[in-house]
């Protein structure tokens, strides 16, 4: 069963934090192309070029394009020429999983605290606690290794005022942004694991960064019955860092979890979710700029008002654009899925609304799942 809670912040818990993050520093792309990447990020999402490292500036292996809007920072990395064992990482991962997450890197107040309690409580090291230096200030960064090839780089950034590591440079915006910022921060960041991997990796997150579950999840009944999924939220306890963790469940239809395993080459990131203050302006901007999202039938539309009840914006609006209401005991959220945004049928995007409900659209799986098979049955894979 599906399931929400009243997530009251808890002072006494948040000062014993074991694993305290300050949110999400970037999620890290290695991509074929990054500098159509950052093109595209830069006019559909209307984010703003602010770094760039690559030859011009001493990096000859590999260039690299850092985006923003608001808090949420994308990277885009990719070869020029590969002459160490992080070019050929990068490359070896374009190569099977295609463009996708390399890093869903997390600010924390002490990296070298981070990295010890994480390994201390089990997780693989990548990298060792170093330091990076130039006349911005230090950063120190550590990583470990997550589901699939993903990793978490820890980044303490105390008191550093580059506009992103060392070894970048500030870059001018590819194009004028949009007058209205399109989103403001990362919501939640989204794995897909291997068919009965889901427990081990959600208590992975409890161990070794203290996360805890959050009360939405969808179990065996909704995943026989029509998700075709399963899935676990944890999060950290400011709820600054959400990750659910899907895997894929036996059904009527081939799980659009399996489809992803399959094409991806394995575990990896499926969703990242971002947060906009107005989703009917951003869904235009971004459909006008071309980017495509999951239809929704007019049906839904048609009984919205009965249980949704009034939202921000009119049901009119919410169904030219297709985007979706849920609503639980705490306030309601619009949110929209993209469709995915590389040929691969793999990452895809959400944007999301929040007027106090914490949940992640609960309400809507019927709706989204349908919709998404709608999508493997043209790919043929349902
Ligand atoms: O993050 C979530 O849980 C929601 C719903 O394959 C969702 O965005 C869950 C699984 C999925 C697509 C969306
Ligand atoms: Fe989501």
């Amino acid at each position: 069963m599906t399931q929400t809670t009243h997530h009251t912040p808890d002072t006494t818990a948040r000062q014993a934090d074991p694993f305290p993050v300050k949110g999400m520093d970037a999620v890290v792309f290695a991509v074929g192309n990054a500098k159509q990447a950052a093109h595209y990020y830069s006019t559909a999402f209307g984010m703003k070029l602010v770094a760039y490292s690559g030859p011009e500036n001493g990096s000859r292996e590999t260039a690299a394009y850092v985006l923003e809007s608001g808090s949420a920072r994308f990277v885009f990395i990719s070869v020029i020429k590969q002459s160490t064992e992080w070019g050929a990482f990068l490359a070896d991962h374009v190569s099977a999983h295609g463009d996708g997450v390399v890093d869903l890197a997390i600010e924390v107040p002490d990296a070298r605290a981070a990295y010890a309690y994480a390994v201390e409580h089990g997780a693989r090291s990548v990298a060792e606690p170093y330091e990076l230096k130039d006349e911005h200030g230090t950063v120190v960064l550590a990583a470990i290794a997550t589901y699939g090839k993903t990793r978490h780089t820890l980044v303490e950034r105390s008191g550093y005022d580059g506009p992103y590591l060392p070894g970048y440079v500030a870059a001018d915006p590819i194009v004028e942004p949009p007058a209205q910022r399109s989103f403001q921060a990362i919501d939640h960041c989204v794995g897909n694991v291997e068919l009965g991997r889901m427990n081990e990796w959600v208590e992975f997150y409890n161990k070794v960064m203290g996360f805890t579950n959050m009360k939405e999840f969808v179990g065996d009944d909704i995943a026989t019955e029509y998700s075709a999924l399963m899935s676990k939220v944890v999060a950290d306890g400011t709820l600054k860092v959400k990750f659910p963790i899907n895997e894929p469940a036996i059904a009527k239809k081939k799980s659009q979890i399996d489809e992803y395993l399959e094409f991806y080459g394995g575990a990896g990131v499926q969703h990242i979710a971002l947060n906009t203050n107005d989703i009917v302006q951003t869904v235009r901007q971004m459909r006008a700029s071309g980017v495509r999202f999951l239809d929704t039938p007019d049906s839904y539309y048609d009984t919205l008002g009965e249980w949704a009840g009034e939202t921000r914006v009119p049901v009119e609006t919410l169904r030219e654009l297709k985007i979706l209401v849920d609503r639980d005991e705490d306030g309601y959220l619009l949110q929209i899925f993209t469709k995915p945004v590389q040929d691969r049928p793999t990452v895809f995007f959400e944007l999301i609304e929040r007027h106090g409900s914490m949940g992640f659209g609960k309400g809507n799986f019927k709706a989204l799942f349908e919709a998404i098979e709608r999508e493997q049955e043209k790919r043929g894979n349902l």
